[in-house]
């Protein structure tokens, strides 16, 4: 809705857009559950027990050469939320009937454990079918045996048949993202070798980091030796960061709490960065905290959630601020920017989440209107640019909009998750009640 206003000179005209009009939250809700149903339809017509949909060439895309049905194991918590009963039997029925492990194929443990096994786990919390732990289960102890490495922290790659892991060559994200989705596994099955697994591979790359607080972008996990000195909170090293704030919380666990304590304080004093009126974390040399790059993107915009989530708002808001900005810079954000030019070094948008997970997260905190007008703002610029015929497509470049034949997985676990929880007041899930893994699956909290 715009709103003309003409000014007393009679000659300028001032439009002023629904940004300052408050955001209708039931409308907002109802839009953004369409546009689930818009992009799981869509996935239903051409990719059907496919992992995910190609929304341009409509037909079903897989990651490896048997479906683990990502889309409908990670949708189908969304599905439980937003309260879409026949989408989500039919989503447990595929899961229930087809999804099996027992594979010749190697996987990459991140991915399937972020969205396969943490996807069964909510599943179970939120359903109560115990075939969902079962599938979970099954998975884990196929998974498991990827942290069998001299130094316990895990290879990158396992053959879920056979056990053999292969690539020594990781990062701190694929080493320390697990003990959300261990824990909560211990938690069911009264296991604790899940959880201590887990633990053991944080613990181990915590004692690594280097003498000023910080941890590398890569590392060989058989010597523990590091391959790359660069640090930043972006991907390779995110949910790590992510996981231990986590699990503080979770499991109320002290090793954890000063894991994250003593790598924020790091963090905030050699990454923190402002240009003239923003602030934002750059790209460091783990040793020395001097400045590599001024790099920040897509990915690293969690952090302004986890920051308000441990009750820094100060930083937190000012991040968000520089968030939105770099949203609202070519109308969709860049996969990386350069803060100190605002050059877009890598234009592509790959549909993802973490820009509004934050910005829901903020709501929660201060519940100041101008995070639902950020969120309406991102999701009008989400349909008008990446909304597709039969679902919607990642972006190529977010300055010319050229369009890319992918929907990834989590744009149903995360994004519209997090855009339907923001305008939903908190009416089917309560963010107090529960902690969200990397990719949005949440958790009752013990
Ligand atoms: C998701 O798989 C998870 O959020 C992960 O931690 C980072 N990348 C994607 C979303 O951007």
């Amino acid at each position: 809705m715009k709103k003309t206003i003409i000014l007393p000179l009679g000659i300028l005209l001032i439009t002023i857009s629904a940004f300052t009009q408050p955001v209708n939250k039931k409308q907002m809700k109802n839009e953004v559950k369409e546009a689930f149903l818009h992009a799981w339809n869509g996935y239903k017509q051409y990719a059907w027990g496919y992992d995910a949909l190609k929304p341009l060439s409509k037909q079903g895309r897989n990651w490896y050469k048997q479906s683990l049905l990502m889309t409908p194991v990670d949708a189908f918590d969304v599905m439980k939320i937003m309260g879409l009963k026949k989408e989500a039997e039919e989503a447990k029925t595929i899961i229930c009937e087809k999804l099996h492990f027992d594979v010749d194929m190697e996987v990459q443990n991140f991915e399937v454990s972020i969205r396969i096994l943490a996807g069964l786990l909510s599943a179970y919390e939120l359903d109560g079918d115990k075939r969902f732990l079962d599938l979970a289960v099954d998975l884990a102890d196929r998974l498991i045996v990827v942290f069998n490495s001299p130094t316990g922290m895990p290879y990158r790659y396992v053959n879920l048949k056979t056990g053999k892991t292969s690539g020594p060559f990781s990062n701190p994200a694929e080493i320390g993202t697990y003990i959300i989705e261990y824990g909560v596994l211990s938690h069911h099955t009264g296991n604790p070798r899940y959880f201590d697994t887990a633990k053991k591979a944080m613990v181990k790359l915590h004692s690594l980091r280097s003498a000023i607080g910080l941890p590398g972008q890569g590392i060989n996990v058989e010597t523990g030796e590091w391959t790359n000195t660069e640090s930043s909170i972006s991907g390779g090293i995110d949910s790590y960061f992510e996981y231990m704030l986590k699990a503080a919380i979770l499991f109320n666990d002290k090793d954890f709490r000063d894991m994250w304590q003593t790598s924020l304080a790091a963090v905030n004093r050699y990454m923190a960065d402002t240009t003239a009126s923003s602030f934002w974390y750059g790209r460091v040399n783990m040793n020395t905290g001097e400045r590599t790059r001024t790099f920040y993107g897509a990915l690293d915009a969690f952090f302004a959630g986890s920051l308000v989530l441990d009750g820094d708002l100060k930083r937190a808001a000012a991040l968000q601020e520089s968030n939105y900005k770099m949203w609202m810079l070519h109308g969709i954000e860049p996969e990386v920017l350069d803060y100190s030019t605002m050059q877009v070094k890598y234009p592509n948008y790959v549909l993802r989440p973490e820009n509004i997970e934050s910005i829901y997260y903020l709501y929660h905190f201060t519940h100041d209107e101008k995070y639902l007008r950020m969120g309406k703002d991102l999701f009008d610029n989400l349909q008008k640019y990446c909304r597709s015929e039969v679902g919607f497509t990642a972006l190529e470049n977010v300055i010319t909009k050229e369009r890319a034949d992918d929907m990834e997985s989590f744009f149903f676990a995360e994004t519209l998750k997090y855009f339907y929880l923001l305008f939903e007041d908190g009416r089917s899930l309560d963010f107090d009640k529960v902690i969200f893994n990397t990719e949005a699956h949440p958790y009752k909290r013990f």
